[in-house]
């Protein structure tokens, strides 16, 4: 796995965006920048396993590299699930498409190039928007949200992981802080963390939990459950 140097060097960057240099260092990228990003992969496979029925579709909007779609498959292979990523960002979708190739997966996996906001998602039993929420404009969201619940099946899923803000500040800053030593202690250097905290700025919208739930309840889902939190990084479970 090639390692994320992309904030390391004196270059001034632009805004955050998922261009090819993204795409191959992103493996490395959101395991020492998300944490808990293996166990939420695998609650998540533990939840899919109990409201999924055999051979039923799931989603994952803003898949990236496929990483989630690639272990869902091997975890929950006893239900010859079928399994949709989709991302607008073409380096990430060649790279999801090469690692599903690379493990013999590609019958079961497909990544379409599309923005997730136009894109048809027929026959959904579950839906999956891990920390991609965050960087769609908070005026389309509660649009967004409604067109996931109206295109999943009734008893369908949602997994949402989101970064949130608390709405206190003391601690929205205790929880930041702790986030920047879970970064420090993945080999980040303070100026890498400052370079991308800029480069993210207006580009990255974190809402609160309560938002959250609230935007999720609006949309049509009847059960709303955060099901696994660090600090400001929460997984939400959703049902319709
Ligand atoms: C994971 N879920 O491994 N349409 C399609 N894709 C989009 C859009 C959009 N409008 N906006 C952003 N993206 C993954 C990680 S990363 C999170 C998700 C991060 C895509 C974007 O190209 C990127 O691949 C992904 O959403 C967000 O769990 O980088 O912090």
């Amino acid at each position: 796995m090639s390692r994320d140097n992309l904030y390391a060097d004196g270059e001034i960057k632009e805004d955050f965006r998922f261009t090819e240099g993204v795409a191959e260092v992103f493996d490395d990228m959101l395991s020492r920048s998300v944490p808990g990003y293996a166990q939420v992969i695998e609650m998540s496979a533990q939840l899919l396993g109990r409201f999924l029925k055999p051979e039923e579709r799931v989603y994952d909007l803003g898949c990236s590299t496929g990483a989630t779609l690639l272990k869902l498959a091997k975890r929950l292979e006893p239900l010859s699930l079928h399994f949709t990523g989709i991302d607008n960002s073409a380096p990430m979708i060649a790279k999801a498409r090469r690692k599903a190739e690379m493990y013999g997966k590609q019958e079961q996996l497909t990544f379409i190039e599309n923005d997730i906001l136009d894109a048809d998602l027929p026959d959904a039993g579950a839906i999956i928007l891990n920390y991609t929420m965050q960087f769609i404009r908070p005026m389309l969201r509660a649009d967004f949200l409604q067109k996931i619940c109206t295109a999943l099946r009734p008893g369908g899923v949602l997994i949402m992981s989101e970064k949130i803000l608390s709405p206190d500040p003391l601690i929205n800053r205790a929880f930041i802080d702790c986030y920047l030593d879970f970064k420090r202690s993945q080999g980040y250097s303070e100026l890498e963390i400052s370079r991308k905290r800029e480069a993210l700025e207006n580009v990255l919208i974190p809402f609160t939990m309560a938002e959250n739930i609230d935007l999720l309840q609006r949309a049509g889902f009847t059960r709303v459950e955060p099901f696994c939190q660090w600090f400001n990084f929460v997984s939400i479970l959703a049902v319709k």
